[in-house]
């Protein structure tokens, strides 16, 4: 059911076409030009992160902040990398149902127009979240909330139908520490079963879209949160409880370091049978190095369909100050920038579901 489209051949040397011996003189002449007319080596790199992506089937995609699509010098950026676009905030419950059934999706549209008329593909973040509630949803509780949170879905999937790639249906709704358990929140008092019911009123919504449950701190195999999600996936793909996809935001710092255990978790969700997907991807400090190896545990694994960093520019961050991203705030390559692309280049040209035996865990 993996529905995105193959990436495009990729372009060889333009010295594929026919050859013909030539006389000394004009091989000699043309010798002074070789460097224009030699084939170009036939898994040429990549220059772009969306590009280096695609040779593997996969994309890179970022979040996009509505306030910035006036700023040019971050719009050239995010059109030229990215082939992924998650609008930051702009699809979230605030935003698309300020007032119980009035829906507005301007600033929505915004971002996804933008996408689209720059060739890329839309993640929708989030349909149901505990923070960001407009006051109106705040005061509900029980069926009244439970029916609001339904209609909810339906409402922003129905504007949006057959235009997202994936929807983070539910996004943080586990419980930080060892608890192991679901968070306490006005959506949980409706009862345990509201994350299924968010998922099949998702599925009739739009079945062309894949349906993510996307967290944080899940990225350590290790952690009690990361194995209650685990132990939900794996429930709802017995019991037929339609999930396409889970969503590591990875977002690295002190708190939650980059563990080497993280393609341990990539792959052990894909074996559940989902896609995987990095989707709010920052580095505190932006090391190289954690780049890298986050960016190759997706690519060891054949299911994890694509990477998104959670801003463009260091300056456009959430947590600006800990310049966790790929670019600086003059818009200028960081050596993480370099890291990930090497890394996706090096993948070579094999699809996702080619090459997974050679980096399983
Ligand atoms: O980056 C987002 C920031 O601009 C918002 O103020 C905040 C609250 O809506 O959400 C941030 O994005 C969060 C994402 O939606 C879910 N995972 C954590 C992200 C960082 O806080």
């Amino acid at each position: 059911m993996n529905s995105h489209a193959l990436p495009p051949p990729r372009t060889r040397g333009r010295a594929n076409g026919p050859r013909r011996a030539l006389p000394a003189a004009v091989a000699g002449i043309l010798g002074l030009v070789a460097t224009q007319t030699m084939p170009l080596p036939a898994d040429a790199a990549a220059s772009t992160l969306g590009a280096a992506a695609q040779q593997s089937g996969r994309y890179f995609g970022t979040a996009i902040a509505g306030g910035r699509l006036g700023d040019s010098a971050y719009t050239t950026i995010a059109s030229r990398e990215f082939d992924m676009v998650t609008a930051e905030n702009e699809m979230k419950i605030d935003a698309t149902e300020p007032q119980r059934g009035r829906f507005v999706f301007t600033s929505g549209d915004r971002i996804h127009d933008w996408a689209v008329r720059n060739g890329k593909r839309v993640r929708g973040h989030t349909l149901l979240w505990h923070p960001g509630q407009p006051a109106w949803l705040q005061s509900l509780s029980g069926s009244a909330l439970r029916q609001a949170m339904i209609d909810h879905v339906n409402g922003v999937m129905a504007h949006y139908k057959g235009k997202i790639y994936a929807w983070d249906v539910v996004n943080e709704a586990f419980a930080d520490g060892n608890s192991g358990g679901r968070r306490d929140s006005n959506f949980q008092r409706t009862g345990n079963d509201w994350i299924e019911v968010a998922f099949r009123t998702a599925r009739a919504a739009d079945p062309a879209a894949k349906l993510c449950y996307n967290d944080y701190n899940i990225d350590n195999w290790t952690w009690a949160k990361t194995q209650a999600v685990y132990n939900m996936v794996r429930d709802f793909k017995q019991r037929g409880v339609p999930i396409d996809c889970v969503g590591l935001q990875a977002h690295f710092s002190s708190g939650n370091p980059y563990n080497g255990n993280f393609r341990t978790t990539i792959s052990s969700f894909a074996a559940l049978g989902v896609d995987v997907q990095i989707t709010e991807l920052d580095v505190q400090g932006a090391s190289p190095t954690t780049y890298a190896a986050v960016t190759n545990d997706c690519l060891a694994v054949p299911r994890c369909t694509g990477i998104t960093v959670w801003g463009v520019r260091d300056s456009d961050s959430w947590r600006s100050s800990d310049a966790p991203l790929l670019f600086g705030g003059d818009g200028s390559k960081k050596p993480a920038y370099t890291a990930v692309l090497n890394a996706l280049n090096a993948a070579g040209s094999s699809p996702p579901r080619a090459h997974g035996v050679r980096g399983a865990p």
